[in-house]
This record gives structure tokens, C-alpha cells and sequence, in this order.
């Protein structure tokens, strides 16, 4: 719909959302994704043939370099100026890697449609603390994003055309930065381009609406799912239960004329349980603003491996 949202910024005013210009910016996101990846396209397919009404999304996830301003807030002021707000603050020290995550204006009138054109995601945004790799590593990273110096102005754009902000790597040093950090290697091959979308579960329809029952389900199916400390994550709190399939390959060209399979995007299943306070609100005036709200720093660290090559060998033996 045309509706506008109001922002829930901090500047005092409320400002108005150019609603649908922001959401088929999120469209051709979400079209780079699914023309790439096979698996998500198979999996929202699925579903809504089970449940045919709205499908939310809980969030969209996105990965960049922390370095040269190419950071978090690369991409981040673009959500920032359609009304996010910013959240919370993860931080992943073994991964070398922290995120963080934006909460969605209020919407004036909750749209009815589904994905991109349903209420609007949460948005996950990490990135590398460069400064903390190899000096070898921080020489690739470096050389792509200090020989691009306007990319970072373009995050979305980027994002959305499925477009590299900068030059194509060497396979060598793709394989460079895997050693490492193969959080690094997709970065650098994948740039902007969203990394995965997230079913919200409790909002479907259908019995699918239980993570347990839509893990079983996917498996049954023949999906594989990311199995890093057990398919299910679950928050300490106990509200936020989450999984993710196993990210698709994509052939990719690089610079040097190598054609290698690289390790693309997944699709990520969500379920926000009630909080205790609001245990007993009749169901169905239950409101996303009752359920368990943001991420989960465990949750998360398993769920970054979705895309690494232990997670995708499992796929054919
Ligand atoms: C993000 C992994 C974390 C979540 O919902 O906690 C995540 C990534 O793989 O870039 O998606
Ligand atoms: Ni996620």
C-alpha cells in the first residue's frame, strides 16, 4: 500500500517514510537473493504453499568490512534515514566480528502482504574488526575497499543492484582470507548483498508456526539445516528460538579467470515466544511487541557458520 509510517527517531519530530520507494529498494534486495539462491527461493516457496496467508519476515542480515567506512554504518544510514532505529550491540570476539541490530519504524497501519510489502523487518548488520586480522588479510581488504573509496557511499545501492562495490579478487586471495576468516572470503566475494532473510515462525498460520515443527518438516523435505551446536538455537531467556538451512554455492568468476563454487546466501527461521509479563493476553490479541525482542549473541555465533565450508561439506556426505 501507499500508507506512510511514522519515524520513532530521537530528533523530537516524527518524520514521514517514503514508504514505497524504501520498500522496493528492499524488492530488489530480496530479488538479488532469490535469483541467487535456490534454497531460500525453494524454502519461502514451500511454505506459502502450506500457509498461504501473510509470511513476515523477522529480519534482513547483512555483512561488511569495518574498516574505511565501510563499516556497519555503511549500510546502516540508509535504514537510519527510513525511520530505523538503532538497538543493541553483539560482539562475537573469537569471530572477530560485532553487530549490530535496527528496529523498524512504527507503521501506521500494518500492511497486509507478505515478505518485503508486510510489516517491516528488523535488521541485522555485522562486521569485521579488520584491525584485528593478519597483516596479510588486512593487505586484501585494504587493497579492494582503498581502491573503491566512494563504494561505501552506495551500501544499498550495492545491495540492491547485486553489484560489487569494488574490483573482483584474486582466487588466491580469496583463499587467503577463507584460511582465516571465511566470514572475511564471503564478505569480499558477496559484498552488500543480503545475506539472508529470516521467516518470522510464530506469525504463520499454519502448525508450521512451532520452529520444531517447520525444522522437522524442512528435513523431511530434504533441506539440510545448519547443525552447528544443534539445529535449534535457543536464547537463554528461553524466547528466542532460531535456525537457518545451510548456505547455497554460486559459481564465481574471479579477476584471475578462476571459476571456483563459493559459499553464497541461506534462509533463517525465527520464533519469538510471549514474554512472561504477557503470558495472560488472550491469544489473539497477542502483538509482536509482546513476544522476546532482538538477537542473542549464542544464537548468532552458531548461526554465522551457515556459510562456512565445515556446514556446507555436510550437504553431500
Ligand atoms: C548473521 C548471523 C547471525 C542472527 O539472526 O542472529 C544472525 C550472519 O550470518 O551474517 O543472523
Ligand atoms: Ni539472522
Amino acid at each position: 500500500g501507499v500508507s506512510m509510517s511514522t519515524n520513532r527517531d530521537s530528533h523530537g519530530s516524527s518524520s514521514q517514510v517514503a514508504e514505497p520507494f524504501f520498500r522496493s529498494v528492499l524488492g530488489q534486495m530480496e530479488t538479488v537473493y532469490l535469483n541467487r539462491n535456490p534454497t531460500p527461493r525453494s524454502v519461502l516457496e514451500l511454505v506459502r504453499s502450506v500457509d498461504d496467508e501473510q509470511l513476515c519476515y523477522d529480519h534482513l542480515a547483512f555483512r561488511t568490512f569495518g574498516i574505511g567506512g565501510y563499516g556497519i554504518d555503511s549500510l546502516a544510514s540508509f535504514f537510519l534515514d527510513y525511520g530505523y532505529t538503532q538497538m543493541d550491540e553483539l560482539r562475537f570476539p573469537a569471530k572477530k566480528l560485532r553487530a549490530l541490530w535496527f528496529a523498524p519504524p512504527h507503521a501506521s497501519a500494518v500492511p497486509g502482504g507478505s515478505g518485503v510489502d508486510g510489516p517491516l523487518p528488523r535488521v541485522f548488520i555485522s562486521e569485521l574488526l579488520v584491525e584485528q586480522m593478519s597483516t596479510q588479510t588486512q593487505d586484501v581488504i585494504r587493497k579492494y575497499t582503498e581502491t573503491s573509496p566512494n563504494g561505501r557511499k552506495y551500501a544499498a545501492l550495492s545491495s540492491a543492484l547485486g553489484s560489487l562495490p569494488w574490483e573482483k579478487p584474486l582466487s588466491s586471495e580469496f583463499e587467503q582470507l577463507a584460511r582465516e576468516s571465511e566470514y572475511a572470503a564471503w564478505t569480499l566475494a558477496n559484498g552488500y548483498a543480503l545475506n539472508h532473510v529470516t521467516i518470522s515462525v510464530h506469525r504463520l498460520k499454519s502448525h508450521l508456526n512451532k520452529i520444531k515443527k517447520l525444522n522437522q518438516f524442512l528435513e523431511e523435505k530434504g533441506f539440510r539445516l545448519n547443525s552447528e551446536g544443534g539445529v535449534l538455537k535457543v536464547s537463554p531467556d528461553g524466547g528466542l528460538l532460531q535456525s537457518s538451512t545451510v548456505a547455497d554455492s554460486i559459481s564465481f568468476r574471479f579477476s584471475d579467470g578462476v571459476t571456483k563454487s563459493i559459499p553464497c546466501s541461506y534462509i533463517e527461521f525465527a520464533e519469538r515466544l510471549v514474554l512472561p509479563q504477557y503470558q495472560n493476553i488472550p491469544e489473539s490479541e497477542i502483538k509482536e511487541c509482546h513476544r522476546r525482542d532482538g538477537f542473542e549473541v549464542g544464537n548468532a555465533d552458531k548461526i554465522f557458520e551457515s556459510t562456512n565450508q565445515e556446514q556446507l561439506s555436510r550437504r553431500t556426505g
